[in-house]
C-alpha cells in the first residue's frame, strides 16, 4: 500500500469527449496558471509535473464517444507511472469520464482503494441506462465490480477491469440523480450523503461518518474524485452541468481539509471546470475555487501555518 506521500505528481488531461461541450480541455492549463505547482511547493511538497496528455483533436457525435476508451487507457497508464514513482497523484481534467482511467490506473498500481466521489451527480449510469449517452455520467458503472454484467462489450473499453467495490464508495453532494442511478445506489447499498444529509447533519458530521465508514476495517488508500459542480454554481458557474443548491465554498473546502488529515489520500481528480460556459468573473471564481480545493487536499489550513524554525524579526 502506498499512502499519502510528501510529493505530488500532476497530470493534465485536456479531454472533453465524455460530454458535448467544448472548453473543459482548457482547464488543466488554467489551474496550473493559477499557481498550483508553486503553491504546493510552498506547502512543503516536492512537485513533479508530468505535463498534459495528448489526445486526438476535438470530435463530434459517435467519434467523440469512441474516443473515451482510448483517452482513458492513456490516462490509466500515466496514473500508474505517477503512483509507481511514489507520488500522490493529481489528475486535472477534463470531463469526469476521465475517472475511469484515473481510478483504474490508481487501483492497478496500489490495489484496493476507497473512492470518495464529491459531485452533484452520481455518474453511475450504465451505457444502456444513460439518457444522454454522455460518458461523464457513467464512469462509476465501469469501475464497480458489482456492475460488471451491466457493461456491454465495447472494443475501446476492453482493457477496463472493474476495480472498486460498492462498499468502498462514498458520495457527497448529490442533488441530481437519474432514476436508474437511484435504483443502482439503493440496490448496491452505496453510502450517500446527498445535499439533504449535508443540510441535516452538517459537513463536519458528514466527514466524520465518511471517514469512519471508509476506514472501518482496513485503511485503504483514498481516491478523491472531485467534480467542481458539487460546489454551488453561484461559486463555480464555469461547469457543464451546474445544479442549484450545492455545497458552499466552505463546505467544499472542509471536505478537502478533512480528507487531507486522514493521511490516506493517494490520488485526486479535479474535473469539469469549463471556462467557455460563463463570463470572466465566473471563470476566475471557478478556477480559484478549484485551486483552493486542491491546496486543502494537501494540508493547507485556513488557520494558517508557519515553518517549525520560524523566528520573529528582531525589534
Ligand atoms: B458529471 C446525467 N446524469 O447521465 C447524465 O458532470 C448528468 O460528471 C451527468 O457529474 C453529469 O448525463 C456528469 C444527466
Ligand atoms: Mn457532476
Ligand atoms: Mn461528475
Ligand atoms: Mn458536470
Amino acid at each position: 500500500q502506498q499512502l499519502a506521500s510528501r510529493s505530488v505528481g500532476v497530470i493534465g488531461a485536456p479531454f472533453s469527449g465524455g460530454q458535448p461541450r467544448a472548453g473543459v480541455e482548457r482547464a488543466p492549463d488554467l489551474i496550473r496558471a493559477a499557481g498550483l505547482l508553486t503553491r504546493l511547493q510552498e506547502q512543503g511538497y516536492a512537485v513533479k509535473d508530468y505535463g498534459n496528455l495528448q489526445f486526438e483533436a476535438l470530435l463530434d457525435g459517435l467519434q467523440r464517444v469512441r474516443s473515451v476508451g482510448g483517452a482513458n487507457r492513456k490516462l490509466s497508464e500515466a496514473v500508474q507511472e505517477v503512483k509507481r514513482d511514489g507520488h500522490t497523484c493529481v489528475m486535472l481534467g477534463g470531463d469526469h469520464s476521465l475517472a475511469i482511467g484515473s481510478v483504474h490506473g490508481h487501483a492497478a498500481a496500489v490495489g484496493d482503494l476507497s473512492v470518495l466521489w464529491v459531485d452533484a451527480h452520481a455518474d453511475i449510469n450504465t451505457p444502456l441506462s444513460s439518457g444522454t449517452g454522455n460518458i461523464h455520467g457513467q464512469p462509476m458503472s465501469y469501475l464497480l465490480h458489482e456492475l460488471r454484467d451491466q457493461i456491454p462489450a465495447q472494443p475501446s473499453f476492453s482493457w477496463v477491469q472493474p476495480c472498486v467495490s460498492a462498499r468502498d464508495v462514498v458520495y457527497i453532494g448529490l442533488r441530481d440523480v437519474d432514476p436508474a442511478e437511484h435504483y443502482l445506489l439503493k440496490r448496491l447499498g452505496v453510502k450517500v450523503f446527498s445535499m439533504t444529509e449535508v443540510d441535516q447533519l452538517g459537513v463536519a458530521r458528514v466527514m466524520e461518518e465518511t471517514c469512519d465508514y471508509l476506514s472501518d476495517k482496513v485503511k485503504k488508500p483514498i481516491h478523491l474524485s472531485y467534480d467542481v459542480d458539487a460546489i454551488d454554481p453561484s461559486v463555480t458557474p464555469a461547469t457543464g452541468t451546474p445544479v442549484a443548491g450545492g455545497l458552499t465554498y466552505r463546505e467544499g473546502v472542509y471536505i478537502a481539509e478533512h480528507i487531507a488529515q486522514t493521511g490516506l489520500l493517494s490520488a485526486v481528480d479535479l474535473v469539469e471546470v469549463n471556462p467557455l460556459l460563463c463570463g470572466e468573473a465566473g471563470v476566475s471564481s471557478t478556477v480559484s475555487t478549484a485551486l483552493t480545493l486542491l491546496l486543502a487536499c494537501f494540508g493547507r489550513l485556513r488557520q494558517g501555518a508557519h515553518p517549525p524554525a520560524y523566528r520573529l524579526p528582531e525589534p
